[in-house]
């Protein structure tokens, strides 16, 4: 799945290139920048703003210390000090799914790669909707999905000793569940997209059958423990990768490493200013 470009240069680059780069990320939905281990988080930062307006993480601690959009997961602390979040994304999700206004393009720069399962699970969420049974496809039309962080929100360091009734009020006020359609148009390629996963999706409305959220959640194979589903895709990173992807068609998942290996990577985020779908189906 996706585009290799090999000789891609932050500094050189030109808004004709990116745009053409936009479009093949609407289109193939990946796209790999190889050698680009050298990038500084300022370098990094520019990148992202060619693609669209960035947007930094709800939470700051997840951010850099020196750029705030700049999301960091990472395992090993710098100096004693624990610097972004660890084990993040663990489980199906869209970036920012569960925000008013989820990402378009997920900007992905793995810093310091685990020696085994080093990779993302990805699920194109248009294909899994084409491949659907027609009654599902049915049963999922004019539907409306609600989407939260809560089931994945993390405590922060300051919650300690906090009641966690208070911490869930916190949680519900400051980012609301929001509702979409469950299948929606692609604003770009016109692609009907199921827009739920596993991680964030708490809820299906307009169905008169309440299992259907997790038929569709099982038919997509995001209930696949082994991960063998056909609509699932294992992208393996080089050392250098800087990975873009079409966040409004795919939902990814962290790898799972069985052993605690050391793992680095700081994100950027961005919207194309276009909106989310361009019809409800
Ligand atoms: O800690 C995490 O796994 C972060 C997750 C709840 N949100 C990532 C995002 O961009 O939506
Ligand atoms: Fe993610």
């Amino acid at each position: 799945m996706g585009v290799v470009v090999k000789d891609f240069n932050v500094d050189t680059v030109t808004s004709e290139d990116i745009d053409r780069l936009k479009q093949s990320i609407y289109r193939d939905k990946v796209a790999v920048l190889r050698n680009q281990g050298d990038i500084t988080p300022e370098q990094f930062v520019k990148l992202g703003h060619m693609f669209g307006e960035l947007v930094s993480y709800h939470e700051p601690m997840y951010h850099h210390p020196d750029f705030e959009e700049i999301f960091v997961s990472s395992n090993i602390p710098e100096d004693g000090k624990q610097i972004g979040v660890p084990k993040t994304g663990k489980f199906w999700h869209a970036d920012y799914q569960f925000m008013p206004q989820p990402f378009a393009f997920t900007i992905f720069s793995p810093k310091v790669l685990p020696p085994k399962n080093r990779g993302t699970f990805f699920i194109n969420m248009a294909k899994a909707y084409e491949a659907l049974p027609q009654e599902l496809k049915d049963a999922a039309a004019g539907t409306t999905s609600s989407h939260s962080v809560r089931k994945f929100f993390k405590i922060r360091p300051d919650d300690v000793y906090r009641p966690l009734g208070e911490i869930i009020r916190e949680v519900e006020e400051h980012t609301p569940a929001v509702t979409f359609p469950t299948v929606m148009e692609h604003p770009v390629t016109g692609e009907k997209i199921l827009f739920i996963s596993e991680g964030f999706t708490v809820e299906l409305h307009g169905s008169d059958d309440p299992d259907l959220l997790d038929k569709l959640f099982d038919a997509t194979g995001q209930l696949d423990q082994e991960f063998a589903h056909p609509n699932i895709y294992q992208h393996a990173y080089e050392p250098g990768d800087i990975v873009i992807w079409d966040n409004r068609t795919l939902i990814h998942r962290a790898l799972h490493t069985t052993t605690p290996a050391a793992t680095v990577s700081h994100r950027v985020t961005a919207l194309d200013g276009l909106p989310l779908y361009a019809r409800a189906l």
